[in-house]
């Protein structure tokens, strides 16, 4: 390995170029760029079928995606949703004029913790946000008991949960709408791009409507819908990239196995558990610093890295809450929101991506294990 060049915390996984070419030259013949072309609904259909779910509809990125599920169910007044998370998640409510209510989070995996959520809704509640942080799944039945008992909307912000299956079916079945990002730093990636899962063909075709200006036909527009169509290309480059997806998940998992082993018995690292009933996708790979007994703080590491041209990142450090946009808000306390803040003053997401190979591995692991400069 070269140690000149820096290792990020991610690296895109692309096929090679050659796979690509018909699909491009397939563009180039047939002049449909965008607008639900041959490439977007095959990918449409073939993402249904990977992903096991019943509807699905494809975005530009995921940030718009999120911003339009809140729009498809009418979402209004508060909702409660996560301060760990990356802000996109919070700004798709401030794009709406919904008041975010931030809710602390369970410390096991970081999502939004359940048990919290009850003593944050008000009559103003009309839906609940919560995130698959990292990929790990949030506490699912427990969160729909609640939605059901108070009449709430559940949106789960699932941009870090491609993949995964939980209790045996896809995560995205869960809750009214499931939205993904297929970001370049994400496991399945169309370069940008996004996807609103949900469960009735009416509700996709409201998606449907939304994403192109509210066109319900060529005269008629139902609501004052936004532009966050996916074009031809993104969908031709995820239809490539599905075929990669196995292979790279299995890169994953065997990268994470070998930083758990490398990293094992450090004193003050600890990794968060591998969630139960799943099939994970090993997006991130998160190590928590316990300062006093690591002997350096989660900062301290994550200098030393970068000096060792290691550039891990702290997601999600600073809680979405702590930004000024929402700081303000009572729900932003520091002390309403004790394990996300502890959690975010821990954090460091090693690089992982399917082709870090053994030997940078091992250097990465040696680092963290030697503190020194
Ligand atoms: N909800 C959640 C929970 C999310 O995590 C995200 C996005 C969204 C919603 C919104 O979905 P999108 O609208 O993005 O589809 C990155 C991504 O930009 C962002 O998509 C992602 N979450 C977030 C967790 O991470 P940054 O600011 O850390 O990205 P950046 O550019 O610093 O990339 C990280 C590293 O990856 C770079 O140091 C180098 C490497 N990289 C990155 C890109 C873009 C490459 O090697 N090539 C590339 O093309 O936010």
């Amino acid at each position: 390995m070269d140690k000149n060049k820096p290792i990020y915390v991610t690296q895109p996984s692309l096929p090679e170029l050659e796979e690509f070419i018909p699909y491009l030259q397939q563009i180039w013949d047939n002049k449909v760029l965008t607008n639900n072309g041959p490439f977007h609904q095959q990918l449409e259909k073939e993402l249904a079928d990977f992903l096991e779910v019943p509807y699905i509809s494809l975005f530009a990125n995921g940030t718009l995606a999120l911003v339009t599920a809140l729009q498809v169910l009418r979402i209004t007044g508060e909702v409660i949703t996560t301060p760990y998370s990356f802000v996109a998640t919070t700004h798709s409510l401030w794009w709406n004029n919904i008041k975010p209510v931030f809710v602390d989070i369970d410390p096991v995996f970081g999502n939004l913790d359940p048990a919290k959520v009850e003593a944050a809704i008000t009559p103003k509640t009309t839906a609940i946000l919560p995130v698959h942080v990292y990929g790990n799944p949030c506490k699912v039945n427990e969160l729909q008991h609640i939605a059901d008992t108070y009449g709430l909307k559940l949106i789960y912000d699932a941009a870090h949960c491609f993949g995964v299956k939980h209790n045996g079916i896809g995560i995205c079945n869960y809750g009214d709408l499931s939205v993904l990002s297929f970001h370049a730093t994400k496991v399945f990636n169309t370069m940008e791009g996004g996807a609103i899962v949900c469960h009735d063909e009416a509700t996709k075709k409201r998606i449907d409507y939304l994403k192109n200006f509210g066109f319900a036909g060529e005269t008629t527009i139902m609501a004052p819908g936004i532009n966050s169509k996916m074009n031809e290309m993104q969908a031709a480059l995820g239809l490539v990239q599905l075929k990669h997806y196995h292979d790279n998940i299995l890169k994953r998992h065997a990268i994470a196995d070998a930083y758990r082993k490398g990293l094992q018995n450090t004193k003050g690292i600890s990794f968060l558990p591998e969630p139960e009933n799943t099939e994970y996708n090993f997006a991130y790979f998160p190590i928590l610093v316990n300062e006093t007994e690591y002997g350096l703080s989660r900062d301290q590491l994550y200098e030393n890295l970068k000096r060792h041209n290691i550039y891990g990142r702290r997601y999600f450090y600073p809680l979405i809450s702590e930004f000024s946009m929402y700081k303000g808000l009572d729900s932003a306390a520091l002390s309403n929101l004790p394990v996300a803040n502890k959690l975010a003053e821990q954090v460091i997401c090693l690089p992982i991506y399917p082709d870090l190979n053994n030997k940078t591995i091992d250097y990465i692991s040696k680092i963290i294990k030697i503190k020194t400069n």
